[in-house]
């Protein structure tokens, strides 16, 4: 016999009325209900979670199309938790799919503050894949789905225009440096904090934003750099350009330390995005 609830028994699990919930059903295809012999349908706890998981958002007013959107595909169950999103990400990523790595995405970022989705998922999501790349647990193509599809909505905030009630901040990569996800991070980051930020992004010839950060007239130049092969190439870079007066050289990522800012004459910083945020707001001018 199949187990599970009728459509009665899910309405009162989860307060919403018969009616609603055949409507999102045949709409927008969020429930998976298993058929009895007789062909009832019996709804299963995952069907119950999906249900309590599209009131909450209706709750924060979101509509309800939009939400479904949200939540995805009815063959999976809903991420609530950072660390559900990045298991479904991760899990998506094995199976190739891009849609499925998106929607999570998504999810993400309409269930958690973006200090939450950047430290929580994104910046666990990349260590983990990272480490499975380097393992051969993960193709460099199924890296690249995940890394191309944070990007992209990276992408859309750092485009956001706005910001300038503190100083300008240039914030570029290091020369030959393609790692670009944490410095995008950063950028919303510091444009949310109130800088007009100019996010130049991957492998830039420093001579030309130092020459930004001076027609800027900028308090801080960013400087990100993940691969310890180019740590060199980064300090000749810098060695002999002029500076602008006032301008903070900063470096951070992966391989940054305080050598590497002693070496380029600049500062170094580390930590949780919202401390490096902090600590920058005493540079702004
Ligand atoms: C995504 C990724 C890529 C993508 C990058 C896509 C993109 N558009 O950015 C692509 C596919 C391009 C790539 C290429 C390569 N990669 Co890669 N990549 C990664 C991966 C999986 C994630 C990196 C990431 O985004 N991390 C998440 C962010 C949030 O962390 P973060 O950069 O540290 O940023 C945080 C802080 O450092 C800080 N921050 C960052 N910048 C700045 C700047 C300032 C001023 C401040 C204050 C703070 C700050 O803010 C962030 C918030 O917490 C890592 C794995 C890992 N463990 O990190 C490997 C990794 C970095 N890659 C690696 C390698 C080897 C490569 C390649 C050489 C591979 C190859 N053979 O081609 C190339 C090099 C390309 C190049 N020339 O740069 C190695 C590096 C080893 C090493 N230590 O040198 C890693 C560690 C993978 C591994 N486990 O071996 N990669």
């Amino acid at each position: 016999m199949t187990r599970g609830l009728n459509i009665a028994a899910l309405a009162q699990r989860t307060g919403v009325a018969p009616d609603t919930l055949r409507k999102w059903e045949q709409r927008y295809g969020i429930l998976q209900p298993e058929r009895t012999p007789g062909g009832q349908r019996r709804y299963s706890e995952r069907d119950v979670a999906r249900v309590e998981w599209l009131r909450a958002r209706l709750g924060e007013g979101y509509r309800i199309g939009e939400a479904a959107l949200l939540l995805g595909k009815a063959d999976v169950p809903a991420a609530r938790t950072p660390g559900e999103h990045v298991d479904a990400i991760l899990a998506a990523a094995t199976e190739g799919d891009v849609g499925e790595i998106g929607v999570r995405l998504d999810q993400a970022f309409a269930l958690h503050s973006l200090d939450a989705v950047f430290g929580d998922v994104i910046d666990p999501l990349l260590q983990k894949v990272g480490t499975l790349w380097q393992a051969g647990q993960l193709s460099v193509v199924q890296e690249h789905l995940v890394s191309e599809s944070v990007r992209a909505r990276l992408g859309h905030l750092v485009g956001d225009s706005g910001g300038g009630i503190r100083g300008a901040a240039v914030l570029a990569c290091a020369p030959n440096e393609r790692h670009e996800l944490g410095l995008m991070m950063l950028a919303i980051a510091l444009r949310n904090d109130g800088w007009y930020v100019a996010y130049v992004g991957a492998d830039t010839p420093l001579e030309d934003a130092l020459a930004l950060a001076d027609r800027l007239s900028a308090a801080l130049l960013g400087i990100s750099i993940s691969l310890q092969a180019r740590i060199e190439e980064l300090e000749t870079s810098l060695r002999d350009a002029a500076r602008p007066a006032g301008l903070e050289v900063v470096v951070g990522g992966a391989a940054a330390s305080p050598e590497v800012a002693a070496r380029v004459g600049g500062r170094y910083l580390a930590g949780e995005l919202h401390e490096t945020v902090e600590q920058l707001r005493a540079l702004a001018h």
